[in-house]
C-alpha cells in the first residue's frame, strides 16, 4: 500500500551550512524514507512560480532572492501522514520562535528567522501534487503544463 508523500526543500543556508546530514539524520529517524531527491539551483523565474502562492506578500522579493542565492536540496518524503509529520517536524515558520517552543525542531536546529528557517514543507495534499510535480514530473498524474522547463 502507497505511503503519503510530501515536497521538503533543504534551503540554501542548510546547505551552506552543512546541516544536510543532521537533517537526513533526523528524518530517517522519524520513520520517513526519502523516496526521490535532487539538488536544484533555482533562477528568478522558477522559484517565482514556486512561491507564487506568496506574490503578493512584502517578502516576495528578498525571499526570492535568498531561495536563489545558493543550490538547495528538493527531496520527496514518504510514510503515514508524511504531510503533517514534516510540517510539525521542521517547526514554525520563524526559526526564532521555533527555538522557544520547539527546541528540537528542524527549524530550531538550523534556522535563523522568518525567512532563513532552513527547510520547507508543503502544507496540504493538494500542495504536495503540486510541488512533487513541480519537480518530479515522472511522479506526477496530472500533467502540470506550466511546469515544462524544470
Ligand atoms: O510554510 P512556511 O514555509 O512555514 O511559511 P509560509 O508562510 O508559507 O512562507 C513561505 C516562506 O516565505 C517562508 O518559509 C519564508 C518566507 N517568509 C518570509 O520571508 N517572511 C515572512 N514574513 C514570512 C515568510
Ligand atoms: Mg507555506
Amino acid at each position: 500500500i502507497e505511503k503519503e508523500k510530501t515536497l521538503a526543500i533543504i534551503k540554501p543556508d542548510g546547505l551552506l551550512g552543512n546541516y544536510t546530514d543532521d537533517i537526513k539524520r533526523t528524518v530517517l529517524e522519524y520513520g520517513f524514507r526519502i523516496f526521490k531527491e535532487k539538488t536544484v539551483q533555482f533562477d528568478e523565474a522558477t522559484v517565482k512560480r514556486f512561491y507564487a502562492e506568496h506574490s503578493s506578500k512584502s517578502f516576495f522579493s528578498s525571499l526570492t532572492k535568498y531561495m536563489t542565492s545558493g543550490p538547495v536540496l528538493v527531496m520527496v518524503l514518504e510514510k503515514d501522514n508524511a504531510i503533517a509529520d514534516w510540517r510539525a517536524l521542521m517547526g514554525p515558520t520563524d526559526a526564532r520562535k521555533a527555538k522557544i517552543t520547539h527546541p528540537h525542531s528542524v527549524r530550531a536546529m538550523c534556522g535563523l528567522d522568518t525567512q532563513k528557517n532552513c527547510v520547507h514543507g508543503s502544507d496540504s495534499t493538494k500542495s504536495a501534487e503540486r510541488e512533487i510535480s513541480f519537480f518530479f514530473r515522472e511522479l506526477s498524474a496530472d500533467v502540470i503544463t506550466e511546469h515544462d522547463e524544470l
